[in-house]
């Protein structure tokens, strides 16, 4: 069958070649990741008296930035002949690695902590088709054990342990910097195994810009705030339930060469973030995701004149999150008068 090359927007392998690890006739698994808005927040920018922008990261193909990383490390197992690639996820690379193992005919596998992940994420990854295997741990065991399973077995690991993963997400901050013609002070972004703070890092010194990087942990998952594992991480953000981060040097490392700072946020102050971003800024995230402005707010702009935060992922990714911190419905009646009453009322 002879199928026409479809209409499409450039894969982030294509757009950013030059500075990433393939080469002309590699293949690329690509679901049209990246190239993600990037909004001004006029009322945050007012309350934090400095110019905030947003970028949209839960505008990627599965829903979160994992989605940078995981074209990269999904089409570099490909090239390497991998039939399986596998994961230890909190929800979002699960996802990601379910959809791109789909698109490359590939073999998913992704392990989570049972019962621990917010539904969407749970619905993408079986509906690609992944097995889904529900460890009665955390999710720093199942990270241990993958670890362990894929030194044992001809099975690619696509955790940010895999430098792919870096190398695809590292591209976000090249957007910045385009978006943004160069200057940006401060980038604030959520903090969980470290893998995105250390890439977003690795891509500002590639491009010989060096913002504050302030990152944030929630309270309590928060074991590079407070210099020791956390043996059981609690959180309302789900996605950054992680006690012991794979990436922990690297996030010193850009913390400390970029004047910046890894803090924590508690739950109420994630969620406070969470529904002043939906509600008067028009972007819904989801809990892990406002780790980034919840922070913004609690410790200010410190001087930084223009801020980036990355939401990391759609809130769409965990409705019920959603719906117990929204307000409720209104029932009518199917008539005239009770309709009135309801809208004017
Ligand atoms: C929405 O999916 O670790 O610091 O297994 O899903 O690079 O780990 C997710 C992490 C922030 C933290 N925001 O990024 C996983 C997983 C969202 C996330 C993070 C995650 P890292």
């Amino acid at each position: 069958m002879n199928i026409p090359a479809p209409t499409r927007s450039v894969s982030l392998i294509e757009r950013f070649r030059d500075r990433l690890p393939f080469s002309a006739g590699d293949p690329i698994v690509t679901l049209g990741e990246g190239s993600t808005p990037l909004v001004l927040a006029e009322r945050l920018s007012e309350r934090v008296g400095a110019e905030v922008h947003l970028k949209l990261e839960g505008l990627n193909p599965t829903g979160s930035f994992k989605d940078r990383g995981m074209t990269c490390a999904v089409s570099a197992a490909l090239r390497e002949g991998a039939q399986t690639v596998i994961c230890a996820s909190t929800g979002n690379t699960a996802a990601s690695a379910a959809a791109y193992a789909a698109k490359a005919g590939l073999r998913g596998v992704v392990i989570i902590p049972d019962g621990k992940i917010a539904t969407g994420k749970l619905a993408q990854a079986l509906m690609h088709g992944a097995r889904v295997i529900a460890l009665r741990g955390n999710f720093d065991q199942a990270l241990d054990l993958v670890r362990q399973l894929a030194e044992r077995h001809p099975i690619a690991l696509v955790n940010s342990v895999n430098e792919f993963r870096l190398q695809g997400q590292k591209t976000a901050a090249f957007e910045l910097l385009d978006d943004l013609d160069g200057r940006l002070d401060a980038l604030c972004i959520p903090v969980g195994n470290a893998g995105n703070i250390t890439a977003y890092w690795k891509g500002f010194v590639e491009a010989g810009s060096a913002p504050r990087m302030l990152g944030f942990q929630a309270a309590g998952a928060a074991p590079i705030v407070n210099g020791a594992p956390v043996a059981e991480p609690e959180t309302v953000a789900s996605a950054i339930r992680i006690g012991n981060p794979a990436r922990w040097e690297e996030a010193i490392d850009a913390m400390r060469a970029s004047h910046g700072a890894i803090r924590a946020v508690t739950d109420d102050e994630i969620l406070s973030a969470y529904r002043l971003l939906a509600a008067t800024e028009g972007v819904f995230c989801e809990p892990a995701s406002a780790a980034s402005v919840a922070g913004l707010i609690k410790y200010g702009a410190e001087g930084a004149e223009r801020v980036a935060c990355v939401l990391t992922g759609h809130g769409l990714k965990d409705p019920d999150a959603a719906l117990e911190q929204a307000g409720a419905v209104l029932p009518c009646e199917p008539q005239l008068r009770a309709i009135e009453r309801a809208v004017l009322g």
